[in-house]
């Protein structure tokens, strides 16, 4: 044996022993954080040690101190319950802690305290990885599937980043997306609909690990999961690798190393593991799942990795030390070099270089306000939804980054951008911004999410009455305050002959639910322009534009208020004449011209009234107290509120002496007009219950 090949082999002797050290620090800190809390889920994090650590330190591209890098890998747990994992690489890999505006801190995203802290108020490590609330999620994970989702979002990013501003010698944007994900993400519809858009769009840059580990809460796998998911992600498009043990790293290692070497499409890695590995008792059964395995089992465990039984929260020096020399030296390298190179880039594609450091800053390019289009008053009117796509027009123009698309409902929803060069986003033509994500809200939503953290201004649509398809995600873009768009259009029985089942009825006070979401439904096209631009105005706020399928009367701006009034939510579209009011007409959306009406017909008979334009509750809620009682007098208690939907969220304006007309069942399949007579929403109807209040 040559001298060379002894050191070799003792440098390969050493590096097992770090990494198993690694290893096992990421499975006791894990087991640890588990036991202090009382509460959790250690058995996934000791059996995924090893897969994490092989591709951090072997594979991902990420700088522990630049952890906000534009161009870094992301990576996913998507199995967000195995949150100690994720914090136990973080505090190992040294992350960074970065303040809101994006500086970075010297301080750890994670500490040890973090980690002693599991699940505790005020700590990094809640019980779910949260994005925003600690430095290195990239995106908040728990509900299953949902990591899933939003990695395909940002692998779609990095393709479209890259095809807009990557130029010869000038590789800004490849980064690659790396998801964790578990027998229930894989079960979840939502991962399916996912997997089947980036097989069909060829996302050679996203990488799905598989844990499949055959147990899920109720026990074996066996019980409800029986396909073959080699085959299905085969089906799909997918590069499938396998991995037979988790503890394995150089077939790891291979694994990584054939998805990167892959240019065909995405990637499944799919690793056999035991749940709660190393365990005595709990390895391999559900019990390692989801609740502290216990002091003596904890010890029992330790002793089985050759770790001090008694003592816990354990970090060898070299461990952090190891990463990095590895994975933290890797990624410095690669963020200095991008750094290098976005300094040339900025002398050579100054435009190019200002857009990327507005998307970076949250701003948009100055000027895109002009993008507003303008109506001219119409009795015939147009749908709100055909006004609000000529505003998404008017404003794509002006934001490059503004991108989207439905779920096969273009030609219904209005959302295609119709601009020279807007172009369309395809596999291997990844520069256009007109998106078709299929007939998959979840999976289009949940793509939306990643979008939005990388940085893209995105929109989905699709009709209001499915927005009960993609609901869990539009929470998540709340809960991670992410200014993602939702077109909804068809957004009441105005619907018509396509009957209850595609006619919304509680899906807007299921809308206002969601704390955080600004909902607007707009009363005009001129308020639909508004929509748009006070959606777009957001940067850590989802929108809902709830918008219709019919025809709706574009006002006369000269004998009402201005539809920029849209943009407080709730304005005095059109006062009463001849002293104060006596009753309030309260409407949004397609009711407005409704309220207009009752208004004329009250005035006949001599009752004053004031039409109030409600657009929307968030917008208005966010108004002084002092504005808001403009609008709505406290002291004017007749009113009536008029929205094709039901009452819930209403009560709040409508006080004691306050009516509702709207729905308070189901619609039915008719045209428009008959159902809208035959369901009350008449201005007939309006004045009568105007004076039933007024007494
Ligand atoms: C959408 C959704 N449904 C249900 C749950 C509750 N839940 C958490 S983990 C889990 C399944 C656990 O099995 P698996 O995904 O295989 O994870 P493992 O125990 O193997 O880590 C369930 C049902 C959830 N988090 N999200
Ligand atoms: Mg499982």
């Amino acid at each position: 044996m040559t001298t060379t090949t002894k050191n070799k082999t003792k440098d390969v002797a050493q590096l097992k022993d770090v990494a198993q050290l690694a290893v096992n620090t990421i499975r006791t800190l894990s087991m640890d954080g588990v036991e202090a809390a009382g509460c959790g889920h250690p058995g996934t994090p000791m059996a995924l040690a090893p897969v994490t650590y092989q591709l951090w330190t072997d594979v991902l591209r990420y700088d522990p101190v630049a952890p906000l890098w534009p161009n870094r890998d992301r990576y996913v747990l998507s199995c967000g319950h195995a949150s100690m994992l994720i914090y136990s690489m973080l505090h190992l890999a040294g992350v960074r802690k970065t303040e809101s505006d994006g500086t970075v801190t010297n301080q750890l995203s994670v500490t040890l305290d973090d980690l002693r802290n599991f699940r505790q108020w005020g700590s990094a490590t809640p019980g779910h990885p949260e994005h925003g609330h600690t430095t290195g999620v990239e995106t908040t994970t728990g509900p299953l599937g949902q990591g899933c989702g939003n990695s395909v979002g940002m692998a779609i990013s990095s393709k479209w980043l890259g095809a807009r501003y990557n130029k010869p010698g000038y590789e800004l944007f490849d980064f690659k997306v790396y998801s964790q994900c578990s027998d229930g993400d894989l079960m979840e519809g939502l991962s399916s609909e996912a997997a089947s858009l980036a097989g069909h769009l060829k996302l050679s840059n996203l990488c799905w690990i598989y844990d499949d580990n055959d147990i899920t809460i109720e026990g074996s796998t066996k019980l409800s999961f029986s396909e073959d998911v080699a085959q299905r992600f085969e089906g799909l498009g997918w590069n499938v690798e396998k991995v037979a043990d988790a503890n394995d790293l150089e077939a790891l290692s291979r694994a990584y190393r054939a998805f990167q070497s892959c240019d065909e499409g995405p990637t499944l890695i799919i690793v056999k593991s035991v749940i709660g590995f190393g365990s005595p008792n709990k390895a391999g059964t559900a019990a390692a799942h989801g609740a502290a395995i216990g002091a003596d089992e904890v010890r029992r465990t330790k002793a089985a990795y050759g770790w001090p039984e008694d003592e816990s929260f354990v970090v060898p020096a070299e461990v952090p030390e190891y990463f990095q020399s590895t994975m933290g030296r890797r990624g410095c390298d690669a963020r200095e070099a991008w750094e290098a190179k976005l300094e040339k880039y900025q002398v050579e594609y100054p435009e190019l270089a200002k857009e990327l450091m507005q998307i970076q800053s949250e701003e948009l390019p100055a000027g895109w306000e002009e993008g507003l289009v303008e109506f001219p008053a119409d009795e015939k009117g147009m749908a709100t939804r055909s006004s609000a796509g000529k505003a998404l027009n008017g404003f794509a123009k002006h934001i490059p980054w503004l991108l989207g698309g439905s779920a096969d409902l273009a030609p219904s929803t209005n959302t295609l951008l119709t601009f020279d060069g807007a172009g369309h986003f395809e596999a291997g033509d990844y520069g256009g911004r007109n998106m078709h994500f299929g007939i998959r809200e979840h999976a289009m939503a949940a793509a939306l999410n990643g979008m939005a953290l990388c940085g893209l201004r995105p929109y989905g649509a699709t009709f209001f009455v499915f927005s009960d398809y993609l609901r869990p995600s539009m929470r998540l873009s709340s809960i991670m305050g992410l200014p993602s768009i939702y077109v909804f259009t068809h957004d009441s029985i105005g619907v018509g002959e396509d009957g209850p089942t595609h006619q919304p009825v509680e899906q807007l006070a299921a809308a206002r639910a969601i704390p955080g979401l600004v909902v607007i439904r707009p009363g005009d096209a001129n308020e639909a322009a508004y929509a748009w631009r006070a959606a777009l105005a957001e940067t850590n706020r989802p929108t809902a534009l709830v918008l219709t399928r019919q025809n709706i009367p574009t006002l006369d701006r000269s004998k009402c208020a201005a539809a920029e009034g849209l943009c407080r939510g709730g304005y005095i579209l059109s006062e009463a004449e001849g002293g104060d009011p006596q009753v309030l007409l309260l409407a949004s959306g397609s009711e407005v011209s409704l309220a207009l009406a009752a208004q004329q017909q009250l005035a006949d008979d001599g009752i004053r009234a004031r039409v109030v334009s409600i657009p929307s509750f968030e917008l208005f809620e966010d108004q002084t107290e002092e504005y808001r009682r403009e609008v709505l007098p406290a002291a004017i208690g007749p009113r009536v509120a008029i929205e094709a939907g039901i009452r819930q969220g209403w009560d709040r304006y409508l006080g004691d002496q306050g009516a509702f007309v709207g729905m308070d069942g189901f619609g039915l399949s008719a045209p428009f007009q008959k159902i809208y007579a035959e369901f009350g929403f008449t201005a007939e109807k309006v004045s009568a219950t105007a004076k039933r209040m007024i007494g």
